[in-house]
């Protein structure tokens, strides 16, 4: 018996006790009328939410009867915040949900809708219509919720004498306490993480598995909102079929029905994380504008992060006083009234497709996870009181109290829900756990390189064939392979349009990058020619930039953000380290990010100087398992390294960066002023196919006989080493110039085959010497057992300072030309 388990509260044994001393009901309701006269839930259905706030309770005490012989590996729990269950039934099981690490009967609710539950009571229409938002080509004036009330259910008590709780469980529930157990017990069979974590989510649900980190998954919900909006429009205007044949590829677009919302839930201590805080002012921003996002947020306000308080009404003012987002409340022990405000709080975001926020008050049973001993911070009165406002043991006395059921009944009903759920926790305890490191990463970062290649080749086709056209007039009558050399930054811009012509689902955002085309003129004239809902600027936050991303994504779209500077991607590198990097291995491959950032970055910008907008600092990035990070170096690298990391993203759901050396945009000279060596025409599609850059794969310049040293480079590094390879060539030495042109992967086989080509090696890295990417080069040689010489020029582990002084801690041409002569000297 889960029973047995030893709880801080004995939450099992007083739920006992209180349930023996109900006094039994003098008269039966009939199960299909409302369970009390204000609320339309009725008492069939409050009584199949007693059974997931039942399952729930269950599973808080197997994992600690898991753990308590090793076996179990997670003992954070639901207990107390069980309400969340009518949060669950006020929606519809194909509303995206985020959920949080409490939301265990909210979990049960949607396995049952799913399974064929129609747990809402409301009347078809009581949704409403969709509302028209400003520029809606036409909204469908459908009902908000096409679901009747399932009065054919043949599992549906219809009243009279008997036990109206004496009736199977509904499907779905257990189904979803054996998800939650093999996610306990890192069973490799756990339907979504594989074993990997043990998350709240699967496909078939949309349930989006969110990661430990508080509050990470909110900047993603407005994304996903924004993104539901934006296909429901393109729905609408029938411009949406057939469109993501060759979109971002996202897992699970197709089943958001386009009037669906997206719901993310999380504690009150979370409220005042800065991921919580951006999202809800990006939701709010947003809505300023007369955009649409319809989010519900739900804050599960139980009035603690581990030991710290909530001030009292600290989290009710704040929720309030977010601008543009709607504030609704309930007490989330009181079922009918939680679940009134929560079908009124979905109903109004669904109708006006506006975000608002759901404050559930709760209350935190049994500590914050197995091993917490509260009593070190909470006074026993304290804990007796949340105790008094257990909201199982409230659904249970709702229930005999409107004569649904006898306590007796529902403790039967509670330990034959214990029973199964025990029964399950044994079943799973012995399946197979991952075993191997290759079956931990399999779905880390999926990549098949034929199918990418292939993919680029379509598009050939469709830019030379059918889309040319299209092409032609995107590019005003002159496509960019006759408009003469280009520099880095055209190259892009011609790549970035070209993308955008062939993935209809593809949207550049940014701060800047829409009216303006990009503070370095990148992304000029793609609003125009693309339009605003394509094309768009963004509010000046890179955690809600990155959002944004991640959530339309997982839409189906192809989001290409773009960051600033790099410096300002560590302000949000969680989004893309801890969110995007981490979808395909805790779904694995269910749910996915494909996105290309681009990231406008590393040194030597003349005249613009300081370290915030020179920042040669890539570490961050590259040990981030499974993520692309690409540099081009060169105009004619750039389109075909861009086209392979859009088909990459729509093919494997790749999450890329696209690292542009700034000092490089408008560079036009390699050797001499005026040369015009550093520009190159843009390849025609019919080029593409031939010209196409795998992931993974470095150019080599050969200089000379290229037969004495091998420069390995990336960036500003490889002009600067073709001009020192040109000095050497003076003085009779023979060089390679090798261009990683990827950080991650690097490409490992081109370096030991140019390595071993000259046995003298001199790594050339811009960025810092300590965690710069010449330390993988160099291990990447080690690892091979390369024998020949090596040496390395990197910057300084330093910050770039303003003006000539950053000379001082940049790598200069000078010193790669040392550098070369020392190696050649030995
Ligand atoms: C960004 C981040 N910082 C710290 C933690 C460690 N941590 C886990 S839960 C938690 C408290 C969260 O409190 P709240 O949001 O109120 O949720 P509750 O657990 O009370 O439901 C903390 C600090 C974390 N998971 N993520």
């Amino acid at each position: 018996m889960l029973s047995d388990v030893t709880t801080p509260q004995d939450l099992d044994d007083r739920f006992r006790e209180t349930l023996a001393a109900l006094a039994t009901p003098s008269q039966r309701r009939d199960p299909a009328r409302p369970v009390t006269d204000d609320t339309t839930l009725t008492g069939a259905r409050a009584l199949d939410l007693f059974d997931a706030q039942a399952v729930s309770r269950q599973l808080d005490l197997a994992g600690r009867w898991l753990r308590s012989f090793g076996e179990g590996y997670y003992t954070i729990g639901s207990a107390g915040h069980e309400g969340n269950a009518a949060v669950a039934a006020a929606l519809r099981a194909t509303d995206p949900a985020l959920l949080h690490y409490r939301s265990g009967a909210f979990y049960c609710v949607r396995a049952a809708q799913a399974a064929g539950w129609t747990p809402t009571d409301r009347p078809a229409a009581a949704d409403g219509p969709v509302e028209a938002a400003p520029g809606d080509p036409g909204d469908p004036d459908g009902p908000g919720d096409g679901s009747a009330p399932d009065a054919a259910d043949p599992q549906e008590p219809t009243g009279g004498a008997g036990s109206a709780v004496d009736r199977p469980l509904r499907p779905g529930y257990a189904e979803a306490a054996r998800d939650v157990l093999r996610g306990m017990v890192a069973s490799s069979s756990e339907p979504l993480a594989g074993g990997r974590h043990k998350v709240f989510g699967r496909a078939d649900l949309a349930v989006v598995p969110t990661t430990s980190t508080i509050a990470s998954h909110l900047p993603r919900a407005v994304g996903m909102g924004l993104a539901v909006e934006r296909l429901r429009r393109l729905e609408t205007s029938g411009r949406r079929d057939g469109v993501p044949a060759s979109g971002g590829g996202g897992a699970t677009h197709t089943s958001w029905p386009p009037d669906a919302i997206v719901v993310c839930s999380f504690g009150d201590a979370s409220v005042n994380h800065a991921s919580a805080t951006a999202a809800f002012n990006t939701a709010g921003w947003y809505d300023h504008t007369g955009l649409r996002i319809p989010v519900l947020f739900v804050c599960e306000d139980n009035g603690l992060g581990i030991s710290v308080r909530s001030p009292k009404g600290w989290v009710e003012t704040t929720l309030r006083s977010k601008p543009g987002v709607r504030y609704f409340s309930a007490d989330g022990g009181d079922l009918p009234q939680a679940y009134e405000a929560a079908a009124e709080a979905a109903a109004w975001v669904r109708r006006h497709r506006r975000p608002a926020v759901l404050h559930l008050s709760t209350v935190r049973l049994m500590g914050h996870a197995g091993a917490d001993a509260e009593t070190a911070y909470r006074s026993p009165g304290e804990i007796a009181a949340d105790l008094a406002r257990d909201p199982l043991t409230a659904t249970a006395r709702l229930l005999v109290g409107a004569g649904l059921a006898t306590g007796e009944e529902l403790l039967a009903r509670y330990d034959e829900i214990g029973w199964q759920v025990r029964r399950i926790a044994e079943e799973v305890l012995d399946e197979p756990k991952l075993t191997a490191p290759a079956d931990v990463v399999a779905p880390l970062a999926p990549r098949r390189p034929a199918r990418v290649s292939r993919a680029v080749a379509d598009a050939a086709a469709r830019a030379g064939g059918p889309g040319a056209g299209a092409r032609a007039e995107a590019f005003g009558g002159k496509p960019p392979e006759l408009t003469g050399p280009l520099t880095l930054a055209q190259s892009i811009n011609a790549a970035l349009a070209d993308g955008m012509l062939d993935h209809p689902q593809m949207a550049v955002f940014g701060e800047d990058v829409g009216a303006k085309g990009g503070v370095y003129g990148v992304t000029k004239g793609l609003r125009d020619r693309f339009g605003v809902a394509r094309v768009f600027d963004t509010l000046l936050d890179e955690t809600s930039i990155l959002g944004l991303g991640l959530g339309a994504g997982l839409a189906g779209m192809l989001p290409v953000p773009e960051i600033q500077y790099l410096a300002y991607l560590h302000n949000a590198e969680d989004q893309l380290r801890g969110e995007a990097a981490t979808m395909q291995f805790f779904s694995q491959g269910a749910f996915r990010n494909p996105m290309v950032v681009r990231v406008a970055g590393l040194a030597y910008q003349e005249g613009f100087g300081g370290h915030f907008h020179n920042d040669n600092s890539v570490a961050v990035l590259r040990d981030v398992p499974g993520l692309v990070i690409a540099v081009p170096a060169r105009p004619d690298d750039a389109a075909p390294m861009l086209r392979t990391c859009l088909a990459s993203a729509a093919v494997d759901g790749s999450v890329c960066v696209f690292l542009e050396p700034i000092a490089l945009y408008h560079t036009r000279d390699l050797y001499v002023d005026g040369d015009g060596e550093w520009l190159s025409h843009y390849a025609e599609p019919g080029a593409w196919t031939g010209g196409h850059v795998p992931i993974g794969r470095a150019r080599v310049y050969g200089v000379g006989s290229a037969e004495d040293v091998t420069i390995i480079t990336f960036g500003n590094g490889v002009p600067m080493s073709l001009r020192a390879a040109a000095t050497l060539a003076d003085e009779g030495v023979g060089t390679r110039v090798v261009d990683l042109r990827w950080l991650s992967p690097l490409p490992v086989a081109d370096i030991i085959r140019e390595a071993a080509a000259t046995g003298r090696v001199l790594v050339v890295d811009e960025t810092r010497r300590s965690g710069g990417v010449g330390e993988g080069v160099i291990a990447a040689l080690v690892d091979a057992g390369y024998v020949g010489a090596a040496r390395r020029v990197a910057g300084v582990d330093s910050f770039v300072p303003l003006g000539p002084a950053a000379r001082q801690v940049l790598v200069s041409e000078e010193a790669i030309t040392q550098g070369a002569r020392t190696l050649l000297a030995r």
